[in-house]
């Protein structure tokens, strides 16, 4: 597998043990609860909840089982769990056995879920019977009979698969991975094409854990809402579920992310914590002004994903009365927060800075040089938690990364004098729909394999609520009507792709405005698009 991995110089290896940014410790190894902590809560859902000891003895239990199985350090596994026990219960399981955990997002379908799977290879995978992201027991017919690699398809809940809560056994003595190994790959928002894969090792994560809630002041008091997806960086690890188990916390796992669901469960659990994207902080702002129940126990939202406007930023503490906190993160590493003890104008107005004094940072300019305070360029980013390759895809590692092993974020960014990043835009060509991150070129390849489709160009549009909506300009062939918004809708469901991928605007165009090399100009379509209407 080696020669699919990019690994940091030695050199660079060296510096980063020495200063104490990587150490020894693994994800294996925690939660290792002390007698006295074992009958603490780690896990709060709204129907149970789980100590120390018993995530311990689970995670145990499940990697002898999974290892009774077949399953080795260093396979892969794709995991597609919503934020359940089961799901912590795994990872740390995998973690333990080493191997290593593809975490996909529960809104993932056949095409996301078995690209994943070919591209990593991977031996297992994971999702639950049912749920109300949708039907994961014909999702997991069709992976397992696309995909080669796939040995065994496990499935919480149980149904025609193997059920997840079978593969258990009498716990075993399991050899400690290296530091720096890969523990688990995260996905790319994508920028091109399908999502890639992002190798996190055991060093680097634990010090994004480990730095990341002491930034944030986590203790064994705090509870942590995962109201996101688990399997997104923000909620896995910034501090998040595992940051916060870590530190001796209890993570509360919410079934979704809306204030009719986490509201209850903040009064329930006394959840201290929790991470937002910026359409959902609207809702809980809202939600805020007739719901009844004591979300007092809250202390600090992180929020993040998307671009948070300062309006909305400033309405925080009144309407929730907690802290604040801004997060511009990625999944490839560099994160950026503002500080609990920031500036109002600071928190509300910027993106925040980065989390390691290790963190390099250019923002360069078109032409290459460094931009000066307040002037746009791309952030580019190397340090101790920030990848050096995707997995397995040299071509694409050429263009995203400098010689010199500065990863290309895609972002346009400034900086302030003192620091801080407002993000202004990207580079690259993907629509972040309120956090979710739809690449335009591998939605307009799926609209051009509609036989009534002849060009296509996706844009985001301004939008309200989801801060960029997904608009797909279409060239219809010449035969017969164009065809309807629904009719799309209906045409890319049947490719099995996620649904917040499906467009959320048509426009039918005659044709679709070009630059000079003959790519379609998508600043002269967005304006056309913006001031015209749809018709065309
Ligand atoms: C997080 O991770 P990804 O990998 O889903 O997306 C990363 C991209 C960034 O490159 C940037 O374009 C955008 O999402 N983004 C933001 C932002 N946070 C992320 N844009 C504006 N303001 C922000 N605060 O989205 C992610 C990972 C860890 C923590 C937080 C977010």
């Amino acid at each position: 597998m080696s020669e699919d991995l990019v690994r940091p110089p030695a050199e660079v290896i060296r510096r980063y043990r020495e200063r104490g940014y990587w150490t020894d410790e693994t994800l294996a190894e925690w939660p290792h609860p002390t007698p006295d902590h074992s009958t603490r809560t780690a896990l709060i859902t709204p129907d149970r909840s789980v100590t120390f000891g018993e995530l311990d003895l689970a995670a145990d239990r499940t990697a002898a089982g999974l290892r009774a199985r077949g399953l080795r350090a260093g396979e892969r596994v794709v995991v597609q769990l919503p934020n359940t026990p089961e799901l912590v219960v795994l990872s740390l399981a995998l973690f333990r056995l080493g191997a290593l955990p593809v975490f996909a997002l529960p809104a993932h379908r056949e095409a996301e879920i078995s690209h994943l799977v070919d591209t990593a290879e991977a031996s297992v995978y994971v999702c639950p019977s049912e749920s109300v992201e949708g039907d994961y027991a014909r999702l997991a017919k069709e992976v397992a009979a696309r995909c080669g690699t796939l040995r065994e398809v496990l499935v919480a809940g149980g149904g025609a698969f193997t059920p997840l809560d079978e593969v258990d056994a009498e716990p075993v003595e399991l050899p400690a991975p290296d530091p720096l190994d890969v523990a688990l790959f995260l996905l790319s928002g994508g920028t091109t094409g399908r999502p890639k894969l992002i190798p996190r090792t055991h060093a680097d994560y634990t010090y994004q854990l480990r730095e990341s809630a002491r930034l944030c002041d986590f203790g064994p008091d705090s509870r942590y809402l995962a109201a996101l997806p688990m399997a997104h960086n923000f909620a896995l690890a910034c501090p998040g579920v595992l940051g916060v188990l870590r530190v001796g916390g209890t993570a509360v796992l919410a079934p979704a992310p809306t204030p009719d669901v986490c509201f209850p469960l903040v009064e329930q659990a006394g959840a201290t914590a929790s991470s937002l994207v910026p359409p959902l902080l609207r809702l809980w702002l809202e939600a805020a002004e007739w719901n009844d129940c004591d979300v007092s126990s809250l202390r600090l939202l992180q929020v993040g994903g998307a671009k948070l406007d300062a309006d909305t930023a400033r309405r925080v503490p009144a309407a929730l009365r907690c802290g604040l906190q801004q997060v511009y993160g990625m999944a490839e590493g560099l994160l950026n927060f503002t500080r609990l003890d920031d500036p109002w104008d600071v928190v509300c107005g910027t993106q925040g800075r980065p989390l390691s004094p290790a963190d390099e940072i250019l923002v360069l300019r078109p032409d290459d040089r460094a931009a000066a305070p307040g002037e746009p360029g791309e952030l580019l980013t190397r340090g101790p938690y920030t990848l050096r390759g995707y997995y397995r895809a040299p071509d694409h590692n050429r263009t995203s990364f400098t010689e010199d092993g500065y990863f290309r974020t895609g972002d346009l960014v400034t900086r302030t004098a003192d620091g801080n990043l407002e993000v202004v835009g990207r580079v690259n060509d993907v629509v972040n729909r309120g956090g979710e991150k739809v690449p335009a070129q591998e939605l307009e390849e799926h609209l051009l394999a509609d036989d009534r489709i002849r060009a296509a160009a996706v844009i985001a549009l301004p939008d309200e609520l989801m801060g960029e909506s997904t608009c797909a300009c279409v060239v219809p062939d010449d035969l017969g009507d164009p065809p309807t918004l629904r009719e799309v809708q209906a045409a890319l469901r049947t490719r099995g792709i996620a649904a917040y991928k499906l467009p959320d605007r048509l426009v039918v165009r005659a044709k679709l405005p070009l630059t000079g090399v003959g790519k379609v100009d998508k600043k002269a379509l967005r304006a056309q698009v913006l001031d015209g209407g749809s018709a065309g």
